[in-house]
């Protein structure tokens, strides 16, 4: 029997644009919390409810390897964790601590952005890279990723050298027959949906998916997810917290997934 606990990663120094993202979790919190609207998932599920979901609060983001030893430590209590970013950058050391655990894991990536840089102005560790540093370090068995919209010659070399399937947005009809397996892990940033449906994230980027699609993604998913992580959501850009109740309701529809 496992648990899915809820962890928030205030980390935001890998941001190459804007900072804000380290305020996200408690954002997404207060929103989850919010009586603005109940517990029910789509599907029918109360994660919120549920004994078997708890709030296993922030870590200390001092660096990446006290992000990754205190991820492994929530997954060797046989947790399956939803992280809230926080920029992009920690889904690496996030990742670090699962391969640990379960061997090389499959990972669905939405994002308006491929994440694949092999720097970033002088970075690795920038919030572009951390695909980049998965795939090198053979951390993901399979690598898909939906919702891109801004590749460069750059990272298509990348995708290609990585063995990356790409489901660009102008592509998006390819994602209605994706199917995966187990361990399954979503990598989902908020800028893979359209501003107008996410606008509180750093890098506004036109064109991207709605919610509703968003959602038909995870519902669709047949096999359960061992873990998941929401990043690149930035308060400081948001509108009457729209971006955090969205953000809170894929918590919701995330565990729910888990559940079963
Ligand atoms: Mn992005």
């Amino acid at each position: 029997m496992f648990t899915i606990a809820l962890t928030g990663i205030p980390f935001d120094r890998k941001s190459s644009f804007l900072q804000g993202a380290a305020l996200a979790p408690a954002r997404i919190r207060a929103a989850l919390h919010s009586g603005a609207g109940n517990s029910w998932t789509e599907l029918g599920v109360t994660p919120l409810e549920d004994p078997r979901f708890q709030d296993a609060g922030d870590l200390h983001v001092e660096d990446y390897h006290a992000i990754s030893s205190q991820i492994a430590a929530l997954l060797a209590q046989g947790h399956r964790l939803i992280s809230l970013g926080g920029d992009h950058s920690v889904t690496f050391p996030v990742v670090q601590a699962y391969a640990q655990v379960f061997g090389p894991i499959d990972i669905l990536h939405i994002d308006a952005h491929g994440d694949l840089y092999h720097e970033f102005e002088g970075d690795p560790f920038s919030h572009a890279c951390p695909l980049a540093r998965i795939m090198e370090s053979g951390l993901a068995r399979r690598l898909v990723q939906v919702g891109i919209r801004t590749l460069t010659p750059h990272q298509r070399e990348q995708a290609a050298r990585f063995g990356v399937e790409t489901i660009e947005m102008k592509d998006m009809h390819r994602a209605a027959t994706l199917q995966f397996d187990q361990p399954l892990y979503l990598s989902l940033d908020l800028d893979g949906l359209d501003p107008a449906f996410a606008p509180g994230v750093s890098h506004h980027e036109p064109g991207g998916l709605s919610t509703r699609q968003v959602l038909e993604i995870i519902h669709r998913l047949e096999t359960p997810l061992i873990g998941a992580d929401i990043v690149e959501y930035n308060p400081h850009r948001d509108w009457a917290d729209m971006t955090a109740t969205l953000a809170a309701k894929l918590v919701k529809e995330i565990a729910g997934n888990m559940l079963g």
